[in-house]
Parts: structure tokens; C-alpha cells; sequence
């Protein structure tokens, strides 16, 4: 089936009592049961939810994995994942991930003898290079989160073969519609579904998705061990936003593209940074891994004061953390969503004061230029 047709009819199963076509919320913590020892496959709402299996179902289709196992958070999913390795391991990570990632690996799980070796995984020597005998598991994030640097997905999942480890990539800012690493060898993709999948910022969620049973297995046991399951509503909101979400992403590419041009063609920025711009140092790896280019563009305007003068004069683009929603928001990576992340390491990779992070929206596009216009008179 195509991308659409999966997207609003996977997982989906007409109500066995009513036959309603959308599937109903299944807002209760129990299940009644038959007799003791027999009842109907559900027990208790932390362990099993109809409408949660429903969304775990879709987006799994979606990302062409077996499994889905959804969270309350992206970073309870990622947290999750380190069910998969123990005290003593070790991980190597992209460099530049969201910031909240890098918070709860660096501030947080390294309290639990993991160790992280945070390098460059654009260069695939370097992945190479910082494996060890402890190394467990490689954590991409392609396109990075602000930076959008790229990392070559088929070549992770070799080097991560070889070394028999477990590859893992954040996909949330291109979403399934536009890349697939499962289909590349990735043995596990992430999202916060908080953003595209979400797409209309009224909903926090994440998960995680594999067609690797011994994966999955251990995922689903910690999901109910562990608890931090998303709300029925939460994934009935995702599952309804799910359906659109070929049409929104061909609109958030579509307008990211001639937002981007229109940053370049103005020169109100020092640098645009956006995969589908030829000048993209990896243009032609986002052309090969990627359908589309997405909704994210990041600018250097300079200075700090030119920086806040976009940031504060705007009026249709919202200042405000987060991104994916059809509406546009605009925010300041490094005292906003990587505040975390120590100065001096983020400005390594480009991640300096003046950096502005754009999620270009799907609103009509001119309002969008013609605000950053206004906003740098
Ligand atoms: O916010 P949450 O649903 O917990 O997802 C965390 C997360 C994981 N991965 C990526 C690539 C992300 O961008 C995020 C969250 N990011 C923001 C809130 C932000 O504004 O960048």
C-alpha cells in the first residue's frame, strides 16, 4: 500500500460493537474479566490499550517496521532505550542531538556507569574510530537538531553490523514520510511524535519502533515495567494527526524550500542551513536517503542582537520551543532547547549565540518571508 493509504487505514480495525470507523478511545485503567485466569486479552491500561495498539500499529506501517511501542514522551522513549544496555557499556552518539537527549545521557545516565562518546557521525571513519570492546549501541540523529548535519544511514548500519551492535536513529524531523532508516539496516528508529507525527502542538508523545523481535520484546517488557505509557487521548490525538501527515509534510517542504531560498537570495542571514539547498555540504546524501528535505531551516544571523531582533519582532512565527506543528515557531537553540549543553561544546559544531532555528509551518509562505522581512528592518 502507499505512504497515505497506510497512514489512514494501518492498525485501524472498525469497532467490533459499533462498527465506528475511527478507533474509539479507550479511556479505562481495567478490563473486566471472564472468570479467574480467562479474560479477553486485556488486563490493565499500563499493559494493554486498545487505542494505544492502534497508533503503535499505524506508525510502525509508517516507518515499514513490525513493531511500534509508544511512550508518553520522545525522551521517555530514548530513556527507554537504555534498557537495551547496562552498566559498563559503552555508546557512541552524533555530537549535536536535541538537547534533552544530551542532558539524560550526559547529566543522567552516566550516574549508571554508561559511558558516551559524543562525536561527528557525519564521517563515518569517526563512528569507526570510536568504537571500543564496551560499545554497545550507535545513536544517530539525522538531520541533527539544530544543525541539520546528516549521517550516511546505510553505512551506520554497516559499521554497526560488523561490530554486531545495535543502531539506533532519531528520526523526528523528517518523520516517516520522507525517511525510512529501518529500510537502510537501522535496527531501531525513534520519534517524538510530540512533533510531526503530532503536527498540531497539542500533544507530548514518542516512540520507538523495530522489526527486531528480541528488540521489541525487551522494549515492550520495560514500556509496562517501567510505565511511562502515553494517555489513551494522547495517542488517539497522534493517530487522528497520523492521517494527515503526507499532506502536511509535502506543505512543510514545500515552504521550508522557498523559505530557505528567500534567506539565501536576501542575504539578511550570514549562514542558511537547509539539506535541500545545493550548497548543503551533504545535499546529495539527503538526496539519497531522503524523500524530501522537511520543515527545518537554521540561520546564523551574525550577532546576538541580530539574532533577537528576528527573534523578539515576529508576529506569525511564535517564539517557542518545539517544532512539526502546521503553525510556525521560531526559537533560539542555544539558550532554549540545548541550553544544556556547555558552550564550548556546542559552539564545536556551529551551535553559536546567533544561531536561530526556524519550524516552518504550513501557513500561506509570502506571510512567512514577509514576517522575517519586517522583523530585520
Ligand atoms: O519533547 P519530547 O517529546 O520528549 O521529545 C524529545 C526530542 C527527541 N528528539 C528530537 C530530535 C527532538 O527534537 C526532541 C524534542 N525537541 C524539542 C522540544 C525542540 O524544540 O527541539
Amino acid at each position: 500500500m502507499g505512504f497515505s493509504t497506510d497512514a489512514i487505514h494501518a492498525g485501524q480495525i472498525p469497532d467490533p460493537v459499533t462498527g465506528a470507523v475511527i478507533t474509539p478511545l479507550y479511556q479505562t485503567s481495567t478490563y473486566a474479566q471472564d472468570e479467574l485466569g480467562k479474560h479477553k486479552g486485556y488486563e490493565y491500561g499500563r499493559t494493554q490499550n486498545r487505542t494505544r495498539e492502534a497508533l503503535e500499529a499505524n506508525i510502525a506501517a509508517l516507518e515499514k517496521g513490525k513493531y511500534g511501542i509508544a511512550f508518553a514522551s520522545g525522551l521517555a522513549a530514548t530513556h527507554a532505550l537504555m534498557s537495551l544496555v547496562k552498566a559498563g557499556d559503552h555508546i557512541v552518539i552524533s555530537n549535536n542531538v536535541y538537547g534533552g537527549t544530551y542532558r539524560l545521557f550526559e547529566q543522567n545516565m552516566t550516574n549508571y556507569g554508561l559511558e558516551f562518546s559524543w562525536i561527528d557521525t557525519s564521517d563515518a571513519a569517526n563512528i569507526e574510530n570510536a568504537i571500543k570492546e564496551n560499545t554497545k549501541m550507535i545513536f544517530v540523529e539525522t538531520p541533527t537538531n539544530p544543525m541539520l548535519v546528516l549521517t550516511d544511514l546505510e553505512k551506520v548500519a554497516e559499521i554497526s553490523k560488523k561490530h554486531n551492535l545495535i543502531s539506533v536513529c532519531d528520526n523526528t524531523f523528517m518523520s516517516p514520510y520522507f525517511q525510512n532508516p529501518l529500510t537502510f539496516g537501522i535496527d531501531i528508529v525513534l520519534h517524538s511524535t510530540t512533533k510531526y507525527l503530532g503536527g498540531h502542538s497539542d500533544v507530548i508523545g514518542g516512540i520507538i519502533l523495530t522489526s527486531s523481535d528480541e528488540i521489541h520484546e525487551r522494549i515492550r517488557y520495560i514500556q509496562n515495567a517501567a510505565g511511562g505509557i502515553p494517555s489513551p487521548f494522547d495517542c488517539w490525538l497522534i493517530l487522528r494527526s497520523t492521517k494527515t501527515l503526507a499532506v502536511r509534510m509535502k506543505q512543510h517542504d514545500e515552504n521550508a524550500r522557498a523559505f530557505a531560498d528567500f534567506l539565501v537570495k536576501s542575504g539578511l542571514a550570514e549562514k542558511v542551513i537547509y539539506p535541500g539547498l545545493p550548497e548543503h555540504p551533504q545535499h546529495e546524501l539527503a538526496k539519497k536517503q531522503m524523500r524530501g528535505f522537511g520543515g527545518m531551516v537554521s540561520a546564523d544571523f551574525g550577532s546576538l542582537e541580530r539574532a533577537k531582533k528576528v527573534l523578539n519582532n515576529v508576529k506569525v512565527f511564535t517564539l517557542a520551543e518545539s517544532l512539526g506543528g502546521v503553525e510556525s515557531l521560531i526559537c533560539h537553540p542555544a539558550s532554549m532547547t540545548h541550553a544544556t549543553v556547555p558552550k564550548e561544546e556546542r559552539e564545536k559544531f556551529g551551535l553559536t549565540d546567533s544561531l536561530v532555528r526556524f519550524s516552518v509551518g504550513i501557513e500561506d509562505v509570502e506571510d512567512l518571508i514577509g514576517d522575517v522581512k519586517r522583523a530585520l528592518i
